[in-house]
């Protein structure tokens, strides 16, 4: 039994996410962990939220809360939301949970003490007003470029030019609105990166299997400029992980905090801590220490292509320049976007279908199958409402859903609501076994190399050989002039039934449990012998016929819900 520790790239608490932030990490990493299970596989599935910095501060000011009721609110927002796309999470954790502040402070003490930590003096923007300093999001002013009265400190949205703050003509705290603001002179902790780039080069360059978006990016940032630059790691903000050095306090450092991006890949290990902690599992160390059983351990991440650049150089800094033995990733992979309908999706302004709202209007498989049949590997992809509509209607409701809702209602009305016997098989059911076995056999391949399209092209292919197969075998017609080969047939394709549910499962759990539990089996095996798997179901085996497995989705729905999420215009 392999083990296979699996990590989705934790989605900021401040807000519900849209349909491209699941499929870049949440849900293809779901589809991995659910394969992995099914082939029998021990698996450890992390995510939770990422809970620091500026954006979380933010939002919890503009929801009129403090950041820590904001976030715990979320928190349970987010974690409803995930399950209701079925996520299946081993935990769902959180950033700001204690263990990731005892490990993210630890994590900062060795690195300090193996002198790949140095103290930087920069001059930053006080606030006396607000008795703080400002990061950059938290000034706004005048663009010196275009004269824009609300460019903000980092960046003017007008003319979307880079802004320093001290760039901004009438600069003001966007807290208090106060106007004396003043540079101060302050002191910052920065990881030495440059110090281990070669050993992490050596690290990338040995990992030929990744998918070039995430080689690429990576040897992009080693490479580009002065190639890879130390990283400031901490920031003024109240909220946050404050910055010691193991359980010491840093001098100097008092009221800063740990920047969001190094607390939060330390929290994959953190989460593990959290998952025994909540008395879910009872040992994390063999998830993520070499030295006690990690070494047999196979790492997955999955993430979106914008965070790429911490999960192969800063995070990897961080752990190997512990110089303690922790798990190292195994596989990066990496996603493009996901645009919607002609443009990006827009959180600002409403525009896209966001997770709770694709959960009002459909079921999670519709989405689920919809999402991962058009991840966006090697390209960015776009959702629109005629290609959602088309897939669900031709894959789900006319493949699969009809197969099962024929087959089940045809042996009802002719031979009862029990596997019939029949005859024995003939050529074109071993053709059929064996088309089906080279499908399920490619559709495994393209799932252990963590080809999301590629697998669902095989699977739905696999779909079609049933549909195929009916078409050419019509029971209906044999019926009269051969009733025992047209009760094999049935009694193989009420087999395939439950094949389908059961190799679908990875990818729409909801429908494959629906038509297991119709077929009144939990024999979810899944197939070696497509022979033997095609006969779990014996003769006299008695089932339920399903109810509508996947229905279609009509004109009026479509053009309803493009109107709907097309946002503020
Ligand atoms: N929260 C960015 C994002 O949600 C960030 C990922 C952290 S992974 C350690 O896209
Ligand atoms: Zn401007």
């Amino acid at each position: 039994m392999a083990r296979h520790l699996i990590t989705s790239a934790i989605p900021y608490i401040n807000g519900i996410k849209h349909l491209g932030n699941l499929v870049g990490s949440q849900l293809p990493a779901d589809l991995f962990a659910r394969y992995q299970r099914a082939r029998g596989n021990e698996v450890l599935f992390l995510c939770a939220t990422d809970e620091h910095g500026t954006p979380a501060e933010l939002a919890a000011a503009k929801a009129g809360k403090p950041v820590a009721e904001y976030c715990a609110e979320m928190h349970e927002t987010q974690s409803k939301i995930a399950d209701g796309f079925r996520l299946s999470f081993d935990h769902f954790g959180r950033s700001s949970s204690p263990q990731n502040h005892r490990l993210t402070q630890h994590f900062a003490g060795v690195l300090a003490e193996r002198g790949l930590i140095r103290e930087v003096s920069e001059t930053q923007m006080y606030s006396p007003t607000d008795g703080r300093y400002l990061p950059d999001r938290y000034i706004e002013g005048t663009c010196p470029n275009c004269g824009f009265e609300d460019a903000r400190g980092d960046q003017c949205d007008n003319c979307t030019k880079q802004l320093d703050p001290v760039d901004l003509i009438n600069p003001h705290s966007v807290i208090s609105g106060a106007t004396d603001l003043e540079m101060r002179e302050t002191k910052h902790l920065y990881l030495c990166q440059s110090l281990i780039k070669d050993e992490i080069e050596a690290w990338i360059d040995s990992k030929t299997d990744w998918p070039v978006l995430t080689t690429s990016i990576a040897r992009k940032w080693l490479h580009d400029g002065d190639g890879l630059q130390d990283r400031g790691i901490t920031r003024d903000l109240d909220w946050g992980i404050p910055v010691k050095k193991g359980e010491e306090e840093w001098p100097g450092m008092e009221g800063k905090v740990f920047y969001v991006w190094f607390d939060a890949p330390i929290e994959y290990i953190a989460c593990a801590q959290e998952w025994v902690d909540a008395g879910k599992g009872d040992d994390w160390e063999r998830w993520w220490r070499t030295d006690k059983g990690a070494d047999d351990v196979t790492y997955t991440q999955f993430m979106g292509k914008d965070n790429v650049p911490f999960h192969t150089l800063t995070f990897p800094a961080t752990i190997l320049g512990s110089g303690e033995p922790w798990k190292r990733v195994d596989y990066i992979k990496s996603f493009n976007y996901l645009n919607y309908d002609g443009g990006q999706f827009s959180t600002s302004r409403g525009r896209g279908v966001f997770m709770d709202q694709a959960l009002e209007i459909l079921p999670a498989d519709y989405w689920r199958w919809w999402l991962l049949s058009h991840a966006p590997e090697s390209s960015d992809a776009e959702f629109t409402w005629e290609n959602f509509q088309s897939s669900v209607n031709k894959d789900l409701a006319d493949v699969l859903g009809n197969f099962a809702s024929r087959v089940t209602k045809f042996c009802r009305s002719k031979f009862g609501e029990v596997v019939p016997e029949g005859g024995a098989m003939g050529a074109l059911e071993a053709k059929l076994i064996a088309d089906l076995a080279e499908k399920i056999r490619e559709y495994e391949a393209q799932m252990e190399a963590h080809e999301v399209r590629k697998a669902a092209g095989a699977l739905r292919a696999a779909w079609v050989l049933g549909n195929e197969y009916l078409q050419e075998a019509a029971p209906w017609s044999t019926l009269k002039a051969d009733p025992e080969a047209a009760a094999m047939q049935i009694r193989l394709a009420l087999n395939m039934i439950r094949l389908y549910a059961v190799i679908s499962a990875p990818f729409i759990p909801d429908a494959s449990a629906q038509l297991l539990a119709a077929l009144k089996t939990q024999d979810d095996g899944w197939p070696g012998d497509l022979g033997a798997a095609l006969s779990v179901l014996p003769v006299g085996h008695a089932f339920e016929v399903p109810e509508v497995t996947f229905r279609k989705i009509t004109d009026a729905e479509r053009e309803e819900w493009q109107e709907r999420f097309a946002g503020e215009r």
